[in-house]
């Protein structure tokens, strides 16, 4: 395992990790600005318990004092969760951060290429980044994606936000070879929607069958990523009609404060918050909490038949 001045993983993870037990890696930037305090802390540790209860250990990943930290303790939870200011980290912004000491919140992209850099194979979030309506012009394409491409980490997610290109997203994970598996049904969800209107690319019904999926990717040596899509729980879904509407607002709202680059994401999320009230506060965290357990599920039976 990869241990140097730069990486700081917690103990239990690292023994773990030596033992060959199962191990999901878990995002910060969905903490410090995907969702707002108190939140966004009470859902991250929920999240680690959900893991916990499903047979795998939690392993939060930051940036803090020129480390990437794998596996965070409450403090450090509550002060991603609090502190103003927390830099959203992609791929590009991780030297500087490290270099300059800068507290960071990890996207999916540096999530999972700091979970790899400690042998972790299952990572577990909310929404992926992806191709942004209006690609073609503006060239919005999440760092998420092309990471996808590259590094061994699965990626469990409730399928693609609307706020993104959803078709153009299938397309372009198609371009880079990134198998997209949804969890027990045939439709993409689209995070908040059980559907997104695409059909899922593959299917399969149980978590062991995708930890063999993975398997079988990783020792064919095909690098990169696997989608696994988890439908938010149908009592809890925002209908797509209704949910399309706030996204066209959000969206609008962006374009005439003229948002760009990194924060056009944290922007077309804080808003459709405000504009949607509680209701998608409330899928995003049952959404989140499903992904925990499916994701403690698939990385224990992974861990079973990886030994
Ligand atoms: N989409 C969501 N929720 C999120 C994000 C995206 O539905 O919290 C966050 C994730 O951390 C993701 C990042 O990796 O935004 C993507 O940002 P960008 O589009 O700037 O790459
Ligand atoms: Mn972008």
């Amino acid at each position: 395992m990869l241990n140097n001045d730069y990486l700081l993983i917690h103990p239990e993870v690292v023994a773990a990790l030596q033992e060959g037990r199962a191990v999901v890696a878990l995002e910060s930037t969905i903490i410090s600005h995907g969702m707002p305090w108190p939140q966004n802390v009470i859902t991250a540790r929920e999240v680690e318990t959900i893991v916990r209860e499903n047979g795998a250990v939690p392993a939060t990943i930051a940036i803090l004092d020129g480390k990437c930290c794998i596996g965070l303790n409450d403090q450090q939870l509550e002060f991603l969760g609090q502190t103003q200011g927390v830099w959203k980290v992609s791929m590009r912004d991780m030297p500087y951060v490290i270099s300059q000491k800068i507290a960071g919140a990890t996207t999916v992209a540096a999530t999972m290429r700091i979970a790899s850099m400690a042998g972790i194979r299952i990572f577990v979030t909310g929404g992926i980044g992806g191709v942004h309506r209006g690609a073609e012009k503006s060239m919005d394409i999440s760092a998420d994606l092309t990471e996808m491409a590259h590094t061994n980490v699965a990626v469990l997610s409730a399928g693609v936000k609307s706020i993104l290109d959803i078709g153009l997203t299938l397309e372009y994970l198609e371009t880079l070879g990134i198998p997209v598996i949804t969890y027990g049904q045939d439709a993409f969800p689209s995070f908040y929607s059980q559907e997104s209107g695409y059909p899922s690319p593959l299917r399969l019904n149980e978590p062991q069958a995708i930890a063999h999926l993975l398997k079988a990717k990783w020792e064919l040596l095909l690098e990169g990523s696997v989608l696994i899509a988890n439908p938010v729980p149908k009592a809890m879904e925002i209908p797509r009609d209704k949910m399309e509407q706030t996204i066209i607002e959000a969206l609008r709202e962006a374009e005439r404060q003229g948002i760009k680059g990194k924060l056009v994401t944290p922007f077309l999320l804080k808003k459709i918050a405000e504009l949607s009230g509680g209701e998608s506060l409330a899928a995003n965290i049952a959404l989140i909490k499903n992904n925990a357990a499916l994701g403690g599920k698939i990385a224990s039976s992974f861990a079973l038949i990886s030994q």
